[in-house]
Protein backbone atom coordinates (compact mmCIF):
# COMPACT_ATOMS: atom_id res chain seq x y z
CA UNK A 1 0.00 0.00 0.00
CA UNK A 2 1.56 3.52 -0.78
CA UNK A 3 0.63 6.64 0.49
CA UNK A 4 2.12 10.48 0.16
CA UNK A 5 2.69 13.07 2.95
CA UNK A 6 1.49 16.04 1.43
CA UNK A 7 -1.72 14.52 -0.25
CA UNK A 8 -2.44 12.68 3.05
CA UNK A 9 -1.17 14.91 6.17
CA UNK A 10 -2.81 17.89 6.17
CA UNK A 11 -1.66 19.78 9.83
CA UNK A 12 0.40 22.51 7.03
CA UNK A 13 1.58 24.50 10.09
CA UNK A 14 2.29 22.34 12.46
CA UNK A 15 4.82 21.50 14.46
CA UNK A 16 7.08 24.10 12.79
CA UNK A 17 6.79 22.98 9.26
CA UNK A 18 6.99 25.16 6.83
CA UNK A 19 5.56 25.99 3.55
CA UNK A 20 5.94 24.14 0.08
CA UNK A 21 5.54 24.53 -3.51
CA UNK A 22 2.44 22.97 -3.42
CA UNK A 23 1.15 24.91 -0.27
CA UNK A 24 2.12 27.94 -2.54
CA UNK A 25 0.54 26.64 -5.84
CA UNK A 26 -2.69 25.29 -4.56
CA UNK A 27 -3.50 29.17 -3.40
CA UNK A 28 -3.07 30.05 -6.90
CA UNK A 29 -6.79 30.97 -8.50
CA UNK A 30 -7.44 28.05 -11.01
CA UNK A 31 -4.54 26.16 -9.98
CA UNK A 32 -6.31 23.44 -8.28
CA UNK A 33 -9.66 21.91 -8.83
CA UNK A 34 -12.22 23.60 -6.27
CA UNK A 35 -9.69 25.86 -4.72
CA UNK A 36 -8.47 22.90 -2.51
CA UNK A 37 -5.45 23.15 -0.80
CA UNK A 38 -3.36 20.50 1.59
CA UNK A 39 -6.18 21.63 4.09
CA UNK A 40 -7.61 19.63 5.52
CA UNK A 41 -6.33 16.73 3.61
CA UNK A 42 -6.72 13.58 5.56
CA UNK A 43 -5.38 14.70 8.68
CA UNK A 44 -2.88 11.76 8.68
CA UNK A 45 -0.60 13.98 11.00
CA UNK A 46 -3.14 13.45 13.73
CA UNK A 47 -4.71 9.72 13.11
CA UNK A 48 -1.79 8.13 12.04
CA UNK A 49 -2.20 5.41 14.44
CA UNK A 50 -5.85 4.85 12.96
CA UNK A 51 -4.80 4.94 9.83
CA UNK A 52 -1.88 2.42 10.99
CA UNK A 53 -4.51 0.07 12.37
CA UNK A 54 -6.20 0.30 8.58
CA UNK A 55 -3.09 -1.08 7.23
CA UNK A 56 -2.73 -3.96 9.75
CA UNK A 57 -5.72 -5.36 9.49
CA UNK A 58 -5.61 -5.71 5.74
CA UNK A 59 -2.82 -7.40 6.29
CA UNK A 60 -0.07 -6.15 4.14
CA UNK A 61 3.87 -6.66 4.87
CA UNK A 62 4.84 -3.22 3.61
CA UNK A 63 4.05 0.53 3.17
CA UNK A 64 5.27 2.90 0.94
CA UNK A 65 5.07 6.71 2.40
CA UNK A 66 6.76 9.70 1.87
CA UNK A 67 8.99 12.49 4.35
CA UNK A 68 7.47 16.05 4.08
CA UNK A 69 10.86 18.05 3.43
CA UNK A 70 9.23 20.69 4.68
CA UNK A 71 8.54 19.67 8.33
CA UNK A 72 12.24 18.52 8.14
CA UNK A 73 14.04 21.43 6.62
CA UNK A 74 11.31 24.12 7.11
CA UNK A 75 13.22 26.94 5.36
CA UNK A 76 15.15 24.60 3.28
CA UNK A 77 18.16 24.62 5.69
CA UNK A 78 17.24 24.63 9.54
CA UNK A 79 16.36 21.27 10.91
CA UNK A 80 13.72 21.03 12.59
CA UNK A 81 13.51 17.93 15.05
CA UNK A 82 9.56 17.70 15.76
CA UNK A 83 9.27 16.93 12.07
CA UNK A 84 11.96 13.80 12.45
CA UNK A 85 10.30 12.85 15.68
CA UNK A 86 6.97 12.50 13.74
CA UNK A 87 8.22 9.85 11.37
CA UNK A 88 10.27 8.19 13.90
CA UNK A 89 6.93 7.43 15.42
CA UNK A 90 5.77 6.54 12.56
CA UNK A 91 8.03 4.52 11.50
CA UNK A 92 8.15 2.33 14.93
CA UNK A 93 4.16 1.97 14.56
CA UNK A 94 4.29 0.53 11.68
CA UNK A 95 7.74 -1.83 13.13
CA UNK A 96 4.99 -2.81 15.98
CA UNK A 97 2.50 -4.01 13.51
CA UNK A 98 4.96 -5.79 11.77
CA UNK A 99 4.98 -3.86 8.73
CA UNK A 100 8.26 -3.02 6.90
CA UNK A 101 8.75 0.61 5.98
CA UNK A 102 8.96 1.78 2.62
CA UNK A 103 10.54 5.42 2.91
CA UNK A 104 10.17 7.89 -0.35
CA UNK A 105 12.89 11.00 0.44
CA UNK A 106 11.18 13.27 -1.50
CA UNK A 107 6.95 13.07 -3.32
CA UNK A 108 6.62 16.48 -4.99
CA UNK A 109 7.18 18.69 -1.84
CA UNK A 110 9.63 21.31 -2.23
CA UNK A 111 10.07 23.33 0.18
CA UNK A 112 9.08 27.13 -0.76
CA UNK A 113 12.58 28.52 -0.17
CA UNK A 114 14.21 25.93 -2.44
CA UNK A 115 11.77 27.20 -5.31
CA UNK A 116 12.52 30.63 -4.37
CA UNK A 117 16.32 30.63 -4.53
CA UNK A 118 15.72 28.59 -8.43
CA UNK A 119 13.98 25.12 -7.57
CA UNK A 120 15.02 22.29 -9.47
CA UNK A 121 16.18 24.53 -12.30
CA UNK A 122 19.08 25.14 -10.11
CA UNK A 123 22.23 22.82 -9.71
CA UNK A 124 22.11 24.09 -6.20
CA UNK A 125 18.97 22.32 -5.52
CA UNK A 126 20.45 18.93 -6.09
CA UNK A 127 23.08 19.08 -2.88
CA UNK A 128 20.43 20.76 -1.11
CA UNK A 129 18.45 17.39 -1.29
CA UNK A 130 21.13 15.33 -0.49
CA UNK A 131 21.88 17.10 2.28
CA UNK A 132 18.08 16.34 3.25
CA UNK A 133 18.27 12.90 2.19
CA UNK A 134 22.00 12.21 4.40
CA UNK A 135 20.05 13.71 7.10
CA UNK A 136 16.84 12.22 7.41
CA UNK A 137 19.22 8.46 6.79
CA UNK A 138 21.17 9.40 9.96
CA UNK A 139 18.14 9.62 12.12
CA UNK A 140 15.89 6.99 10.88
CA UNK A 141 18.84 4.16 9.37
CA UNK A 142 18.04 2.25 12.23
CA UNK A 143 14.06 1.18 11.80
CA UNK A 144 14.00 1.49 7.80
CA UNK A 145 15.87 -0.46 5.30
CA UNK A 146 14.34 0.79 2.54
CA UNK A 147 15.45 4.26 1.05
CA UNK A 148 13.61 5.63 -2.34
CA UNK A 149 14.90 9.19 -3.21
CA UNK A 150 12.67 10.40 -5.61
CA UNK A 151 8.81 10.21 -6.73
CA UNK A 152 8.36 10.27 -10.14
CA UNK A 153 10.82 13.09 -11.81
CA UNK A 154 8.93 13.25 -14.97
CA UNK A 155 5.73 14.84 -13.66
CA UNK A 156 7.64 17.36 -11.23
CA UNK A 157 10.19 18.33 -14.00
CA UNK A 158 7.57 18.47 -17.03
CA UNK A 159 4.37 19.13 -15.38
CA UNK A 160 5.73 21.45 -12.80
CA UNK A 161 8.44 23.17 -15.11
CA UNK A 162 7.05 22.95 -18.31
CA UNK A 163 3.41 22.45 -18.25
CA UNK A 164 2.22 24.30 -15.41
CA UNK A 165 -0.02 22.00 -14.21
CA UNK A 166 1.80 20.97 -11.08
CA UNK A 167 3.58 23.25 -8.57
CA UNK A 168 5.37 25.53 -9.14
CA UNK A 169 3.25 25.80 -11.97
CA UNK A 170 6.29 27.27 -14.89
CA UNK A 171 6.08 26.73 -18.26
CA UNK A 172 9.34 26.39 -19.72
CA UNK A 173 11.62 24.60 -22.29
CA UNK A 174 14.87 25.01 -20.85
CA UNK A 175 14.13 25.32 -17.41
CA UNK A 176 11.81 22.27 -17.13
CA UNK A 177 14.81 20.23 -18.78
CA UNK A 178 17.44 21.13 -16.45
CA UNK A 179 14.82 20.57 -13.72
CA UNK A 180 15.24 16.85 -14.93
CA UNK A 181 18.86 16.78 -15.28
CA UNK A 182 18.84 17.92 -11.48
CA UNK A 183 16.29 15.72 -10.00
CA UNK A 184 18.48 12.74 -11.46
CA UNK A 185 21.86 14.62 -10.03
CA UNK A 186 20.05 14.90 -6.67
CA UNK A 187 19.09 11.32 -6.67
CA UNK A 188 22.45 10.17 -7.72
CA UNK A 189 24.23 12.44 -4.98
CA UNK A 190 21.62 11.32 -2.11
CA UNK A 191 22.78 7.64 -2.41
CA UNK A 192 25.91 8.53 -2.82
CA UNK A 193 25.29 10.28 0.67
CA UNK A 194 23.22 7.91 2.10
CA UNK A 195 26.11 4.52 1.20
CA UNK A 196 28.19 6.22 3.14
CA UNK A 197 26.96 6.38 6.24
CA UNK A 198 25.16 3.37 6.07
CA UNK A 199 26.48 0.80 8.46
CA UNK A 200 23.82 -1.79 7.34
CA UNK A 201 22.70 -3.16 4.10
CA UNK A 202 20.03 -1.31 3.53
CA UNK A 203 18.47 -0.78 -0.26
CA UNK A 204 18.44 2.80 -2.15
CA UNK A 205 16.00 2.80 -5.02
CA UNK A 206 14.06 5.42 -7.08
CA UNK A 207 10.30 5.56 -8.26
CA UNK A 208 9.32 6.37 -12.23
CA UNK A 209 6.20 6.44 -13.60
CA UNK A 210 6.51 4.26 -16.54
CA UNK A 211 3.72 5.14 -19.40
CA UNK A 212 4.51 3.37 -21.98
CA UNK A 213 3.48 4.99 -25.42
CA UNK A 214 2.03 3.90 -28.29
CA UNK A 215 1.65 4.55 -31.84
CA UNK A 216 -1.91 5.05 -33.01
CA UNK A 217 -1.48 3.57 -36.37
CA UNK A 218 1.52 1.94 -38.63
CA UNK A 219 2.76 5.20 -40.18
CA UNK A 220 6.30 6.06 -40.01
CA UNK A 221 5.19 9.81 -38.30
CA UNK A 222 3.39 8.17 -35.85
CA UNK A 223 6.15 5.70 -34.36
CA UNK A 224 8.19 8.59 -34.32
CA UNK A 225 5.91 10.74 -32.06
CA UNK A 226 5.38 7.65 -30.10
CA UNK A 227 9.41 7.73 -29.51
CA UNK A 228 9.71 11.21 -28.59
CA UNK A 229 6.91 10.68 -26.10
CA UNK A 230 8.52 7.81 -24.65
CA UNK A 231 12.09 9.68 -24.63
CA UNK A 232 10.88 12.33 -22.57
CA UNK A 233 8.76 10.55 -20.38
CA UNK A 234 10.90 7.35 -20.00
CA UNK A 235 14.31 7.33 -21.55
CA UNK A 236 14.90 10.78 -20.44
CA UNK A 237 15.20 9.06 -17.13
CA UNK A 238 15.97 5.55 -17.43
CA UNK A 239 18.84 5.85 -19.68
CA UNK A 240 21.21 7.71 -17.80
CA UNK A 241 20.10 5.84 -14.50
CA UNK A 242 20.39 1.89 -15.99
CA UNK A 243 21.65 2.23 -19.56
CA UNK A 244 25.47 4.81 -18.93
CA UNK A 245 24.01 7.60 -21.17
CA UNK A 246 21.31 10.07 -21.99
CA UNK A 247 18.55 9.22 -24.16
CA UNK A 248 19.28 9.47 -28.06
CA UNK A 249 17.64 11.53 -29.70
CA UNK A 250 16.87 14.19 -26.37
CA UNK A 251 18.96 16.87 -27.47
CA UNK A 252 17.35 16.94 -31.31
CA UNK A 253 14.21 17.00 -29.96
CA UNK A 254 14.85 20.03 -27.95
CA UNK A 255 17.34 21.78 -30.92
CA UNK A 256 16.76 25.68 -30.50
CA UNK A 257 14.90 25.31 -27.08
CA UNK A 258 17.92 24.39 -24.52
CA UNK A 259 21.29 23.86 -25.09
CA UNK A 260 22.03 21.31 -22.41
CA UNK A 261 24.62 23.12 -20.61
CA UNK A 262 23.67 22.10 -17.56
CA UNK A 263 25.03 18.83 -18.03
CA UNK A 264 28.57 18.75 -16.46
CA UNK A 265 31.71 15.82 -17.15
CA UNK A 266 30.75 13.66 -14.18
CA UNK A 267 27.11 14.15 -13.64
CA UNK A 268 26.32 10.74 -15.28
CA UNK A 269 28.35 8.54 -13.50
CA UNK A 270 26.69 10.34 -10.41
CA UNK A 271 23.27 9.77 -11.86
CA UNK A 272 24.11 5.47 -12.66
CA UNK A 273 25.46 5.10 -9.13
CA UNK A 274 24.24 1.47 -9.08
CA UNK A 275 21.05 1.20 -7.15
CA UNK A 276 19.18 -2.31 -4.86
CA UNK A 277 15.68 -1.68 -6.62
CA UNK A 278 13.68 0.45 -9.07
CA UNK A 279 10.10 1.29 -8.28
CA UNK A 280 7.79 1.28 -10.76
CA UNK A 281 4.01 3.33 -11.02
CA UNK A 282 1.77 2.37 -13.40
CA UNK A 283 -1.73 4.13 -14.67
CA UNK A 284 -2.03 3.81 -18.03
CA UNK A 285 -0.94 3.63 -21.49
CA UNK A 286 -0.37 6.87 -23.95
CA UNK A 287 -1.65 6.41 -27.27
CA UNK A 288 0.42 9.14 -29.33
CA UNK A 289 -0.28 10.39 -33.11
CA UNK A 290 2.52 13.17 -34.51
CA UNK A 291 0.64 16.56 -34.59
CA UNK A 292 2.14 20.16 -35.12
CA UNK A 293 4.17 21.87 -32.65
CA UNK A 294 2.54 24.10 -30.73
CA UNK A 295 4.74 26.64 -31.26
CA UNK A 296 6.46 26.86 -34.12
CA UNK A 297 9.66 28.85 -32.87
CA UNK A 298 11.97 26.46 -30.48
CA UNK A 299 12.61 29.48 -29.20
CA UNK A 300 9.30 29.71 -27.24
CA UNK A 301 8.56 26.10 -27.14
CA UNK A 302 7.97 24.40 -23.63
CA UNK A 303 9.29 21.21 -22.97
CA UNK A 304 5.67 19.38 -22.87
CA UNK A 305 5.20 20.98 -26.70
CA UNK A 306 6.97 17.65 -28.82
CA UNK A 307 4.33 17.43 -31.48
CA UNK A 308 2.49 14.97 -30.56
CA UNK A 309 -1.22 14.23 -30.05
CA UNK A 310 -2.27 12.12 -26.81
CA UNK A 311 -6.04 12.28 -27.57
CA UNK A 312 -7.14 9.68 -29.47
CA UNK A 313 -7.65 6.83 -27.01
CA UNK A 314 -8.59 3.38 -27.88
CA UNK A 315 -11.71 1.60 -27.44
CA UNK A 316 -11.45 0.68 -24.29
CA UNK A 317 -13.17 0.61 -20.75
CA UNK A 318 -11.92 4.16 -19.10
CA UNK A 319 -11.62 5.22 -15.16
CA UNK A 320 -13.21 8.04 -13.60
CA UNK A 321 -10.58 10.13 -14.71
CA UNK A 322 -10.53 9.10 -18.13
CA UNK A 323 -7.44 6.90 -18.08
CA UNK A 324 -8.10 3.63 -20.58
CA UNK A 325 -7.86 0.65 -18.70
CA UNK A 326 -5.09 -1.91 -20.04
CA UNK A 327 -3.45 -3.91 -17.99
CA UNK A 328 -1.18 -5.13 -20.55
CA UNK A 329 0.44 -1.98 -20.50
CA UNK A 330 2.07 -2.95 -16.80
CA UNK A 331 3.49 -6.36 -18.18
CA UNK A 332 4.55 -4.30 -21.34
CA UNK A 333 6.15 -1.26 -19.20
CA UNK A 334 8.12 -4.13 -17.38
CA UNK A 335 9.25 -6.27 -19.51
CA UNK A 336 10.23 -3.33 -21.66
CA UNK A 337 12.69 -2.31 -18.94
CA UNK A 338 13.72 -5.63 -18.46
CA UNK A 339 14.94 -5.77 -22.24
CA UNK A 340 16.13 -2.81 -22.50
CA UNK A 341 18.55 -2.58 -19.77
CA UNK A 342 20.47 -5.76 -19.25
CA UNK A 343 21.58 -4.64 -15.48
CA UNK A 344 18.04 -3.48 -14.26
CA UNK A 345 17.73 -3.77 -10.35
CA UNK A 346 15.47 -5.90 -8.92
CA UNK A 347 11.84 -4.09 -9.81
CA UNK A 348 8.57 -3.31 -7.38
CA UNK A 349 5.40 -2.05 -8.53
CA UNK A 350 5.80 0.68 -6.25
CA UNK A 351 1.84 2.31 -7.38
CA UNK A 352 -1.23 1.25 -9.44
CA UNK A 353 -4.94 2.33 -8.53
CA UNK A 354 -7.76 3.98 -10.19
CA UNK A 355 -10.55 6.05 -9.99
CA UNK A 356 -14.11 6.00 -9.88
CA UNK A 357 -17.72 7.32 -9.09
CA UNK A 358 -18.37 6.43 -5.19
CA UNK A 359 -21.84 4.57 -4.82
CA UNK A 360 -23.62 5.15 -1.70
CA UNK A 361 -22.89 1.57 -0.14
CA UNK A 362 -19.18 2.14 -1.49
CA UNK A 363 -19.27 -1.20 -3.56
CA UNK A 364 -16.49 -0.02 -5.73
CA UNK A 365 -16.49 -3.20 -7.66
CA UNK A 366 -14.71 -1.77 -10.60
CA UNK A 367 -11.17 -0.71 -8.63
CA UNK A 368 -11.14 -4.90 -7.38
CA UNK A 369 -11.76 -5.92 -11.15
CA UNK A 370 -8.85 -3.14 -11.57
CA UNK A 371 -6.42 -4.35 -9.17
CA UNK A 372 -7.12 -8.04 -9.85
CA UNK A 373 -6.78 -7.68 -13.40
CA UNK A 374 -2.97 -5.36 -13.24
CA UNK A 375 -1.89 -8.05 -10.29
CA UNK A 376 -2.43 -10.79 -12.67
CA UNK A 377 -0.36 -8.54 -15.48
CA UNK A 378 2.20 -8.16 -12.88
CA UNK A 379 2.54 -11.62 -12.70
CA UNK A 380 2.73 -12.34 -16.19
CA UNK A 381 5.42 -9.72 -16.56
CA UNK A 382 7.61 -11.58 -13.49
CA UNK A 383 6.90 -15.11 -15.53
CA UNK A 384 8.41 -13.59 -19.03
CA UNK A 385 11.55 -13.23 -16.80
CA UNK A 386 11.28 -9.72 -14.60
CA UNK A 387 12.84 -10.12 -10.99
CA UNK A 388 9.74 -8.84 -9.46
CA UNK A 389 9.62 -8.27 -5.80
CA UNK A 390 6.52 -6.70 -4.81
CA UNK A 391 3.12 -4.92 -5.81
CA UNK A 392 1.75 -2.00 -3.74
CA UNK A 393 -1.42 -0.27 -4.50
CA UNK A 394 -2.22 3.53 -4.69
CA UNK A 395 -4.21 4.55 -2.17
CA UNK A 396 -5.07 4.10 1.41
CA UNK A 397 -6.86 6.46 1.89
CA UNK A 398 -9.17 9.24 -0.04
CA UNK A 399 -6.27 12.08 -0.40
CA UNK A 400 -5.09 15.13 -2.02
CA UNK A 401 -5.10 14.01 -5.88
CA UNK A 402 -2.78 16.90 -7.14
CA UNK A 403 -4.53 19.61 -9.60
CA UNK A 404 -7.72 17.59 -9.11
CA UNK A 405 -7.82 18.30 -5.72
CA UNK A 406 -10.03 16.27 -3.36
CA UNK A 407 -12.45 15.55 -6.46
CA UNK A 408 -10.83 12.11 -7.29
CA UNK A 409 -10.37 9.45 -4.95
CA UNK A 410 -7.92 6.86 -4.94
CA UNK A 411 -8.37 4.93 -1.71
CA UNK A 412 -9.57 1.74 -0.75
CA UNK A 413 -11.06 3.52 2.30
CA UNK A 414 -13.17 6.47 1.89
CA UNK A 415 -12.32 9.72 4.20
CA UNK A 416 -15.29 12.25 4.59
CA UNK A 417 -13.35 15.28 4.76
CA UNK A 418 -16.06 17.02 6.84
CA UNK A 419 -15.98 14.50 10.01
CA UNK A 420 -12.34 12.46 8.59
CA UNK A 421 -14.58 9.45 9.51
CA UNK A 422 -12.76 6.74 7.58
CA UNK A 423 -15.16 4.30 5.54
CA UNK A 424 -13.46 0.91 4.29
CA UNK A 425 -14.91 0.47 0.37
CA UNK A 426 -15.86 -3.11 -1.02
CA UNK A 427 -12.04 -3.16 -2.42
CA UNK A 428 -10.39 -3.14 1.22
CA UNK A 429 -12.28 -5.95 1.99
CA UNK A 430 -11.69 -7.85 -0.94
CA UNK A 431 -7.33 -7.10 -1.00
CA UNK A 432 -7.39 -8.10 2.69
CA UNK A 433 -9.04 -11.61 1.64
CA UNK A 434 -6.84 -11.28 -1.69
CA UNK A 435 -3.58 -10.85 0.88
CA UNK A 436 -4.98 -13.67 3.17
CA UNK A 437 -5.38 -15.87 0.40
CA UNK A 438 -2.07 -15.43 -1.12
CA UNK A 439 -0.02 -16.14 2.42
CA UNK A 440 -2.12 -19.61 2.40
CA UNK A 441 -0.72 -20.49 -1.12
CA UNK A 442 2.93 -19.25 -0.15
C1 LIG B 1 1.11 9.50 -9.43
N1 LIG B 1 0.17 14.17 -14.02
O1 LIG B 1 1.54 10.26 -10.50
C2 LIG B 1 1.61 10.05 -8.13
O2 LIG B 1 2.82 9.47 -7.71
C3 LIG B 1 0.60 10.05 -7.05
O3 LIG B 1 0.97 11.02 -6.12
C4 LIG B 1 -0.78 10.29 -7.63
O4 LIG B 1 -1.76 10.46 -6.65
C5 LIG B 1 -1.10 9.14 -8.55
O5 LIG B 1 -0.18 9.14 -9.60
C6 LIG B 1 -2.48 9.18 -9.18
O6 LIG B 1 -2.58 10.20 -10.12
C7 LIG B 1 1.02 11.22 -11.30
O7 LIG B 1 0.99 14.35 -14.97
C8 LIG B 1 1.74 11.34 -12.47
O8 LIG B 1 -0.87 14.90 -13.92
C9 LIG B 1 1.45 12.31 -13.36
C10 LIG B 1 0.42 13.18 -13.10
C11 LIG B 1 -0.31 13.10 -11.93
C12 LIG B 1 -0.01 12.10 -11.03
Amino acid sequence: MATSAFQIEGATTADGRGPSIWDTFATRPGAVAGGDTGEPAADHYHRWRADLDLLAELGVDCYRFSVSWPRIQPDGHRVERRGLGFYRQLVNGLRERGIEPFLTLYHWDLPQALEDAGGWRSRDTAFRFAEYAALVHEELGDVVDHWTTLNEPYPCAVAGYGEGRHAPGAREGHGALAAAHHLLLGHGLAVRAMREQAALPHQFGIVLNQSPAVPVSSTAADAAAAARQDTLLRRQFTDPLFGGRYAPGLTAMFDGVSDFSFRHDDDLSIIGEPLDYLGVNYYYRLHVADAPHREPDPASRTVADIGVDTSRLPDVPRTGMGWPVEPEGLTEALVGLHNRYPGLPPVYVTENGCVYADRSDFADYERISFLNEHIEAARTAATAGVDLRGYFCWSLLDNFEWAHGYKHRFGLVHVDYETQRRTPRSSYRWYRDFIAAQRLLE
